[in-house]
């Protein structure tokens, strides 16, 4: 095990939104269709961020056929300096795998095939240093869950599986990682034990969609609009920066899911 390889990087992924987002999916409204030129804004925010944490980011250009490619996690999973290709499990992104392999490629060279024809989301997959959970979901099924599991295991990684709870979209929707042996997730998801071996910290009630976090080097990105989520973890020692994700929110997006985050192996 490598101590740390789960938040340190060098490299991300990310792709601009097309003002077809404004067509993403969603289980339910919220509040309307997101706004493509708001979006852009904090797309931008997103990979200003990303490079003020030292990343080298490659933003790829919108793709208006796929109203969710902005949200590149799901289609691929990179880990161990290798990307493996993902098989979305909603029809209208199943072309989005295809779409991004050329970058991957690009990046990180041999792309690694999920066997099968089992689906897999990246929103589902949560990966520390040795292991990866793996919520089964309506994206993610039991065959995209053993497919994986057998690359993975290629690669020296553990699998767990767990279940994402029914009433959110992605695993990640309630839980990110903090650290080598810290979850941020809420309550809900903690209390189902799927993180026995990890220190959790809960996000404080009211605030549970702010469990959908990403570390990046030294920096903590949590959704902006969650004081007490950002004061706890701020209390803890973590180096919080604040983003909005108003916009992804409409489409059930938050900050996971709109990079790949990476250490090329060369
Ligand atoms: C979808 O339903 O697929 C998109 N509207 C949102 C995907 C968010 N992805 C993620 O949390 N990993």
């Amino acid at each position: 095990m490598t101590q740390g390889r789960s938040y340190t990087f060098t490299h991300a992924i990310a792709r601009a939104p097309g003002s077809s987002v404004a067509g993403g999916l969603r289980a339910e409204d919220r509040g309307g269709d997101p706004d493509a030129a708001a979006f852009q804004s904090e797309h931008d925010a997103y990979v200003a961020a990303l490079r003020a944490a030292g990343a080298q980011v490659t933003v790829l250009d919108p793709l208006e056929e796929f109203p969710d490619s902005v949200f590149v996690e799901d289609a691929a999973l990179c880990l161990a300096g290798k990307a493996i290709a993902l098989r979305p499990g909603a029809p209208s992104r199943f072309g989005e795998t295809a779409a991004i392999r050329p970058a991957l490629k690009a990046a990180l060279g041999e792309v690694l095939e999920l066997p099968g024809d089992g689906f897999v989301d990246g929103g589902d997959i949560l990966v520390s240093d040795d292991e990866a959970f793996v919520g089964l979901s309506a994206r993610t099924d039991e065959a995209g869950y053993e497919a994986l599991k057998s690359v993975l295991a290629d690669l020296g990684y553990g699998i767990r599986k767990v279940h994402t709870p029914a009433e959110i979209l992605h695993f990640k929707t309630d839980c990110g990682l903090l650290d080598s042996e810290t979850i941020f997730a809420t309550r809900a998801l903690a209390a189902t034990g799927c993180f026995e071996g990890y220190r959790v910290i809960e996000a404080p009630e009211g605030e549970e969609a702010a469990a959908n976090l990403i570390r990046f080097n030294d920096a903590v990105f949590i959704s902006s609009g969650y004081p007490r989520a950002r004061d706890l973890l701020t209390d803890k020692g973590y180096k919080v920066v604040e983003l909005s994700t108003h916009e992804a929110a409409r489409v059930d997006g938050g900050l996971s899911c709109m990079s790949l985050r990476f250490t090329p192996v060369r």
